[in-house]
């Protein structure tokens, strides 16, 4: 599971891309500095590991992963195959989710494509650039398919329907994942049209704090998601040592959440991903990332595939009935821990032990 990182150029991509990877790879004032697209983790903060793993006395904590890559800034007319934009688009369409980085901070040494600091103008741009791209992919598909419908071919003539819907969204300005019709939507998203993925904004702010309600309404109309964050500010505090770190927070009125660990959260949260866990005593304690409506014994083949071939039972306890019955073995005196066969669907916070044999 990837998210791409997209935006205009300067809007602070890579500045992202290191707080939540930890990577060092360069930042400058000046534009298009990424030519190639990066790739790094970032480690998914879950309060309820911390829940799992302090009740009982486990040292290891082991934190969901999930894969960010930095691609090149986007400039107008990338929409249609200009300049390195071709490039980056077919970047972007390998991608589960997307973050979309808009600046807000005013900094005179950083370029801005337009000189001036305009977060929603920026947002529109760069989402105009998508939906050009869309179409002409669908255009290109279109004109096979529309051969094929006129031959006869019925499947053809369906799906021709379907990409003509699309078409009509698009050109009305519509991001095609709050498109309506179910079966359109699932042909977009199987072309990895990029107006059809999840979307975070992050607002590249220097004031910690709210997002202007017009970006807010602006990501709401369009079936996506938004968070602020101080990137350059929170990139300076994670070089420092603890302990410095927390003073100039303190000195910044920054209270001691960190913006970028919430918004790890919500990107994880794009990609409509369940967690469970693995911890039922010492060494470690550890979130398992599946898919939604996987089997218990999928689900331990995550783990490791002897565990999945010679699955017998999992006993699945909700991690708060854990937490709250103090260990494995009082949850299982209590009866909260349930005895579960290969069939069963693994839950969002389910805490599994597997019973295996090879
Ligand atoms: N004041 C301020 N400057 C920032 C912030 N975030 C990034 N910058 C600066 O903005 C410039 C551009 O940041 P990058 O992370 O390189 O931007 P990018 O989007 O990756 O840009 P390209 O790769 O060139 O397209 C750098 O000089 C950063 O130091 C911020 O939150 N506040
Ligand atoms: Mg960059």
């Amino acid at each position: 599971m990837e998210l791409g990182l997209v935006g205009r150029t300067n809007a602070g991509k890579t500045a992202l891309f290191n707080l939540i990877t930890g990577s060092t790879a360069e930042v400058a004032p000046y534009p298009f500095t990424t030519r190639e697209a990066l790739r790094g983790r970032a480690e998914v903060p879950d309060p309820r590991i911390d829940a799992i793993a302090d009740i009982q006395d486990i040292p290891r904590r082991v934190r969901a992963q999930v894969q960010v890559v930095d691609i090149p800034g986007l400039a107008a007319g990338a929409g249609q195959g200009e300049g390195l934009g071709g490039k980056a688009l077919g970047e972007l369409r390998q991608m589960d989710a997307l973050i979309h980085v808009v600046r807000s901070f005013a900094n005179n040494e950083v370029a801005h494509p337009e000189d001036a600091i305009n977060p929603l103008g920026d947002a529109e741009a760069i989402d105009i650039e998508l939906l050009l791209a869309d179409r002409e992919q669908i255009e290109r598909r279109l004109e096979k398919v529309r051969k094929s419908a006129k031959s006869g071919d019925a499947t053809a003539k369906g799906e021709q329907g379907l990409l003509e819907l699309l078409v009509t969204e698009i050109d009305q300005g519509n991001p095609l994942r709050i498109v309506g019709d179910a079966e359109a939507l699932a042909l977009g998203i199987g072309m990895g049209l990029l107006t059809a993925k999840p979307v975070l904004y992050v607002i590249n702010s220097d004031d910690p704090g709210e997002p202007l309600p017009e970006l807010v309404a602006y990501a709401t109309s369009r079936d996506a998601h938004v968070s602020q964050l101080a990137v350059g500010t929170e990139l300076e505090l994670a070089q420092l040592s603890p302990e410095d770190a927390a003073e100039l927070a303190q000195e910044m009125e920054l209270g001691d959440v960190r913006g970028a660990d919430a918004m790890v959260r919500a990107a994880y949260e794009l990609l409509d991903l369940v967690t469970f866990f693995t911890g039922s005593g010492p060494p470690e304690a550890r979130a398992w990332p599946i898919q939604r409506g996987l089997s218990a014994d999928k689900a331990a083949g995550k783990i490791h595939s002897d565990m999945e071939r010679g699955f017998i039972r999992a006993e699945v306890v909700a991690w708060d009935a854990l937490v709250a019955a103090g260990s494995f073995s009082k949850a299982r005196e209590s009866a909260q821990v349930r005895m579960e066969g290969k069939d069963y669907i693994v839950q969002e916070g389910d805490v599994m032990q597997i019973r295996f044999a090879v």
